[in-house]
């Protein structure tokens, strides 16, 4: 189990108050604070390293191409890559979809082609896939999400056939905590030959992932919502499917040869990293992987799944509010989104920041998934490995006031 408040004690930002209350902060889907040890390597890089990568052969260009390729290293063993060069930096999980989307989609998929994506995906999920739709004359399909919140594997399996090139499903769902059983997904796409990407964005960085078992054939995840800096994306790819693909943007450090014409390409996977990466970032995320392993990404899992259910059992108390999506903490994770009647989200999210608690308000990027809920937006809180069951306490306690400002006074004793 994790030690909590020994952990908060790695986080200074969580010791303020805001608007005179202890913060309470619930936004973790968004992205997530970043402890001590993260903020350090970060200032530590600029004070003591700071040089381009893969070019210099002076000592501090070396050291740090040393330390950005470590925490590629890194990163792959935290998925259970087999080869670190599988694993590609971008800037975060949208821009990993993207380069699929063209470095994969313009060669593979063509006119009348099938691109299968579900109801339940973050817009970087679905945009991408559309524009590579528009651009090949190809055709989207959505898998249902049934009234449970969970997708509809029997519409998958109809859905998914012999023109179905690509199948680009979300692991953990931003608005419904849902995880998908995106291995058995992906054995459906490859019986019809079709690829699977996987977004893990909510995934990595609650559960432990081992992309040899899940059967995708991309993986893409962002490092700021695993206590990594803004700017860090990462794009696992099968073994053999990047030294396929043409390259997504062209420039500086993704070539071998230039000649007039045309140019050669670098070796995988410095052929996807165009132009100077994100150093400073992506060396601090090697903190954020470091902090992650030595917690345990079971007990991290464990944590949230106790944490998760206070939270839906307090929620659920209160009367007139509705949590969306699966119930049983073994299908889902810590993103919990409900909807109060009578009670604008947006309005919810205003009041209880009134008193310190940071939870987001709107639709989360999902629209389909609203337009299928039937809700216009939805109240999210979502949890990480600092929250505690005090929080949702205080949650519930901020909520009463914004029942109160709507003139209701059921919910203090409803909930005890
Ligand atoms: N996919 C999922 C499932 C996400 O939750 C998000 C971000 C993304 C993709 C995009 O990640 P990015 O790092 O490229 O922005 N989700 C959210 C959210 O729920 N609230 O703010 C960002």
């Amino acid at each position: 189990m994790l030690d909590v408040m020994r952990i908060r004690e790695d986080f200074p930002i969580l010791a303020q108050e805001v608007n005179g209350h202890p913060l309470v902060y619930l936004d973790n889907a968004a992205t997530t604070q970043k402890p001590r040890q993260v903020i350090e390597a970060l200032v530590r890089y600029y004070e003591t390293t700071n040089a381009n990568i893969h070019r210099g052969i002076h000592t501090l260009a070396v050291r740090a191409t040393e330390q950005y390729e470590a925490t590629r290293d890194a990163v792959a063993t935290h998925i259970g890559a087999i080869n670190a060069s599988d694993v590609v930096f971008t800037r975060n999980t949208t821009e990993s979809i993207n380069l699929v989307a063209r470095a994969w989609g313009d060669e593979h998929v063509g006119e009348g082609d099938e691109i299968v994506l579900s109801l339940m995906e973050h817009h970087s999920n679905i945009v991408p896939w559309q524009l590579l739709a528009r651009r090949k004359g190809a055709v989207l399909r959505y898998i249902n999400v049934t009234d449970e919140g969970e997708l509809d594997l029997d519409h998958a399996r109809a859905l998914i056939g012999p023109r179905t090139k690509i199948v680009s499903v979300v692991h953990m769902s931003n608005v419904l905590g849902t995880i998908n059983p995106v291995a058995e997904i992906a054995a459906m796409a490859r019986a019809h030959g079709a690829v699977t990407l996987v977004d893990g964005a909510q995934s990595a960085p609650h559960l432990p992932i081992d992309v040899s078992t899940l059967g995708c054939d991309f993986f893409a995840f962002s490092a700021h919502k695993m206590l990594g800096p803004t700017g860090v994306g990462v794009l696992w790819a099968k073994p053999g499917l990047l030294e396929a693909m043409q390259p997504f943007l062209g420039g500086g450090d993704m070539i071998s040869v230039v000649r007039p014409e045309a140019s050669t390409w670098a070796d995988v996977p410095h052929k996807f990293e165009a132009g100077t990466p994100n150093i400073a970032d992506v060396i601090a995320f090697s903190a954020a992987l470091d902090y992650l392993k030595a917690l345990g990404m079971t007990n991290v899992r464990e944590h949230e799944k106790q944490i998760t259910a206070a939270a839906i059992d307090a929620l659920m108390a209160v009367e007139g509010i509705r949590v969306h999506g699966p119930l049983d903490v073994e299908k889902r994770g810590g993103a919990v989104s409900f909807t109060v009647d009578g009670i604008h989200p947006h309005d919810i999210s205003t009041i209880v920041d009134q008193y310190g608690v940071a939870i987001r308000a709107g639709h989360h990027c999902a629209q389909l998934l609203m337009r299928r809920l039937e809700v216009p937006a939805t109240n999210r809180a979502s949890f990480y490995i600092y929250n505690h069951t005090g929080e949702v306490e205080a949650l519930i306690d901020a909520l009463d006031h914004a029942f109160r400002i709507f003139h209701r006074a059921e919910s203090r004793t409803a909930v005890r």
